[in-house]
């Protein structure tokens, strides 16, 4: 791997992480509407799976915690501060925060809420591909609790069957919303379930961003050669609520600490410095940076007027 996506993987991560944090402050200033939904912890899932795609050819379906995948496939800081504001520019048109749009141009679709929806849709997104003799590949995500829904079984029945080029993130953040793992499934690593569909499925440390890439490098290949999709499943913990409305008491102190001390942005910063490949200097710097990137997007976007109340009954059934 080179320094130069070394130092990508470091700097798109601490762009997820500083969008993060800013949004945490605009919820408790009373500016952030809807759902705040923290990546805090999944940064190395998100930006470095995203990495692994070629953004001309490939797709992107996004989940509620994947801002730094939106970074890393062209996504500006004001179009996502617009979407999350709810202000003109949204391309929700501030209907939703972080779901429910489409953007062609950059190849993201944006999540629908239904968990579990969005694999078919993927699916067929690359199987239209396929038909046209195309070579694009699908990278989506699924969380721990939206593993368990039944169209997520059918989707990667489908794509085993038909050979897709589909890569499925199974972001295990060990909770979802306040159901613990061990009320979600019963089977010690979810990718396990990979061999019942005959495709290939791994767990691993989703804290690791340099692991998450080149294991993402190498379900990408896979699916370009035409040896169908595969399940990758990544270990972290979500150190916020579900959303910043949950207090997450329900998650015992000792294991958000025991997460604290392998933060992504944090161990990866410290492993950079070891190696040379860049100063604590340039680290802070960088982080200071996109601080000031986010506060002058943030004053950007409050200047912005709201959309017109009439969008909301558009592009809707009524
Ligand atoms: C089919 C379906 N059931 C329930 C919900 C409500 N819901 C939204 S997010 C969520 C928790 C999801 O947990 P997980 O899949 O582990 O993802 P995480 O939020 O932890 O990243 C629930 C129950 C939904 N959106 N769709
Ligand atoms: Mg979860």
């Amino acid at each position: 791997m080179t320094n130069n996506t070394r130092v990508e993987l470091l700097k798109y991560m601490i762009m997820a992480r500083e969008f993060d944090a800013s949004m945490l402050r605009l919820y408790r200033q009373g500016k952030a509407f809807g759902g705040v939904y923290s990546q805090l912890g999944n940064e190395a899932v998100s930006v470095g799976s995203a990495m692994a795609l070629d953004p001309t050819q490939d797709v992107l379906f996004p989940m509620h915690r994947n801002v730094g995948a939106h970074f890393v496939f062209g996504a500006t800081i004001d179009q996502m501060m617009q979407n999350q504001l709810a202000r003109e520019g949204s391309q929700m048109r501030g209907t939703d925060g972080t779901g429910h749009y489409a953007d062609p141009r950059l190849r993201i679709y944006g999540n629908v809420s239904h968990l579990g929806a969005m694999i078919p849709v993927a699916n067929g997104f690359v199987l239209a591909g396929k038909l046209r003799g195309e070579n694009t590949v699908a990278l989506t995500y699924i969380g721990d609790g939206g593993a368990q829904v039944g169209e997520v079984h059918e989707a990667l029945n489908f794509a085993a069957v038909h050979k897709l080029p589909l890569v499925l993130i199974i972001e295990n953040n060990q909770y979802a919303y306040s159901t613990p793992n061990s009320q979600e499934f019963a089977v010690d690593q979810l990718s396990k379930r990979a061999i019942g569909y005959g495709i290939h499925g791994e767990t691993i440390d989703g804290t690791d961003v340099e692991l998450v890439l080149k294991t993402c490098q190498a379900a990408v290949a896979r699916a370009r050669r035409g040896e169908g999709p595969s399940i990758i499943e990544t270990q972290t913990m979500r150190m916020r609520g579900h959303a910043e409305h949950d207090d997450f008491s329900y998650v015992p102190k000792e294991l958000l600490d025991e997460w604290a001390l392998r933060d992504p942005v944090n161990t990866y910063s410290a492993k950079l410095i070891a190696d040379g490949v860049i100063s604590s200097e340039e680290v802070k710097q960088l982080r200071d940076t996109t601080l000031d990137q986010m506060i002058a997007s943030i004053d950007r976007t409050l200047e912005l007027p709201w959309p017109d109340a009439s969008e909301g009954f558009k592009q809707v059934f009524l």
